[in-house]
């Protein structure tokens, strides 16, 4: 089955939980995007949200929508977050950031009070590790983290983009990181949150309420 057709069945289910007069955090990534203009649809016929983006490239798309937007300061709550994933286990441990989107991703989803994740059927693995771990440094420290990365058997690469170091929103750089044979992913996020020069890494481990998993024409909800 497309996987259009499954990123969108899910964007669809996703909505149905959001309600008048709610603040909602607006991932990243194209399933986002569907259902970021699933949303602007809802707005038009008059259901009245504010959203929080988690990126520059989702703030342009809703307020191309009519979405109105607020910034996160602005906020006292985020009453649901509804982003994507790269990866994800039955356990709702995920890999997200291969958008670059990462740290505002982070922060939504800590910071709202239900967090749902909508994916196509690739993205479900039996355990994380299949897809490259994205972390958000800083350029500062970027050669000294891929030194201290290597030393712990870790490979990574410096994202690129068009030739150039890719940048954040934040202006921050993105190493990539292999860890298909690194066993206990929480020691790896605690290692990794440690290290000076690291401002977030791709591991959502513990943040994730529902995810939503668009397959063939059905949707799979794991709780
Ligand atoms: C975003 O969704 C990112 O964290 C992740 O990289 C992306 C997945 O992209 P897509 O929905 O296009 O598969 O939240």
């Amino acid at each position: 089955m497309e996987t259009e057709t499954e990123k969108l069945n899910a964007a669809k289910k996703a909505i149905t939980h959001i309600e008048n007069g709610m603040v909602v955090g607006l991932g990243s990534g194209s399933t986002s995007s569907l259902m970021i203009m699933l949303l602007g649809e809802l707005v038009a016929d008059g259901l009245q949200i504010n959203g929080v983006a988690s990126s520059l490239k989702s703030e342009q798309l809703a307020s191309k929508l009519g979405i109105p937007l607020l910034p996160l300061n602005q906020t006292t709550t985020i009453d649901i977050n509804i982003d994507g994933a790269d990866e994800f286990t039955e356990e709702l441990q995920l890999i997200k950031g291969g958008g670059g989107a990462l740290l505002r991703e982070k922060i939504l989803a800590h910071y709202s009070d239900l967090n749902i994740i909508i994916t196509d059927s690739s993205k479900k693995s039996e355990r994380l590790g299949g897809y490259p771990l994205p972390l958000e440094v800083i350029p500062f420290a970027e050669q000294k983290i891929i030194k201290e990365l290597k030393d712990m058997g870790l490979a990574s690469n410096l994202r690129m983009e068009e030739g150039k170091v890719y940048r954040t929103d934040q202006e921050n750089s993105i190493l990539d990181l292999d860890v298909s044979n690194w066993d206990d992913i929480e020691a790896l996020e605690n290692l990794l949150q440690a290290m000076p020069g690291i401002v977030e890494t791709g591991l959502f481990l513990n943040s994730t309420d529902l995810v939503i998993m668009g397959m063939g024409n059905q949707t799979f909800e794991f709780k």
